[in-house]
């Protein structure tokens, strides 16, 4: 698709993180879009029903046609904007490669941790110690699942500031996942406990992961 201008419409509702991915891809695009908020807290209109027949956000419209699962939305968005340079074209010599890595961590992102960590703010009103098993699988799961991937990332997302496919599928979810520690809903006594911190110095940790995982 060459750089002309699409008629764009975004179908969204701003509390949901998977619409919040279409915002994000189509924020490192700046391109303009039309926007139609749909009111997830009544049942949806006939006419939004023929848009996504599935009645859920996000929901894109593109030059008439209509795009939906906000994973294929943003990957559709990025191939179609190739200049953004949110992900390789795939006839690039890396592109391949890279769209695989990235895929791959999105998966495993959300495939093997995120459940984990849903279930543990799910359990928030039941107290901490109800929280901790799926807290600790959580960790478990990124660090066994998660950090290797960063490891390798660099070259291919996660290496600079310039956001890349990994972070427009991601950032909604980690955005989250910060104000749940930050306001309390989440993890927060447990990371301030002392037998968690007992061996925790967190300069040494940022400043060796910044190492391990700096661009090679
Ligand atoms: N797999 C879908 C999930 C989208 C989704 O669950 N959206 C929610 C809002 S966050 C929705 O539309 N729910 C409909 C409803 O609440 O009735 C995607 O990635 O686009």
């Amino acid at each position: 698709m060459a750089a002309t201008s699409h008629k764009i419409k975004l179908y969204t509702s701003h509390g949901c993180p998977w619409a919040h991915r279409a915002h994000i891809a189509l924020a490192e695009l700046n391109v303009p879009f039309q926007e139609e908020i749909v009111d997830l807290s009544v049942p949806r209109t006939r006419e939004y029903l023929k848009v996504n027949p599935r009645g859920l956000v996000p929901a894109l419209e593109f030059d008439g046609q209509v795009v939906t699962e906000s994973g294929i939305v943003a990957a559709f968005l990025a191939d179609a904007y190739p200049q953004a340079g949110l992900v390789p074209a795939s006839t690039d010599a890396n592109g391949p490669l890279a769209r695989a890595r990235i895929a791959f961590f999105v998966d495993t992102y959300f495939s093997k941790a995120v459940g984990h960590a849903q279930k543990a703010v799910a359990a928030y009103a039941d107290g901490e110690a109800a929280q901790q098993p799926a807290l600790a699988d959580f960790v478990a799961a990124v660090v066994k699942e998660i950090e290797p991937l960063l490891a390798d990332a660099a070259p291919f997302f996660g290496g600079s500031s310039k956001l890349t496919l990994a972070e427009v599928q991601t950032g909604s979810f980690l955005l989250r996942l910060y104000a749940y520690i930050k306001h309390g809903l989440w993890a927060k006594a447990t990371i301030a406990h002392e037998s968690v911190t007992c061996v925790w110095d967190e300069d040494r940790v940022i400043a060796h992961s910044r190492y391990r995982f700096a661009k090679k």
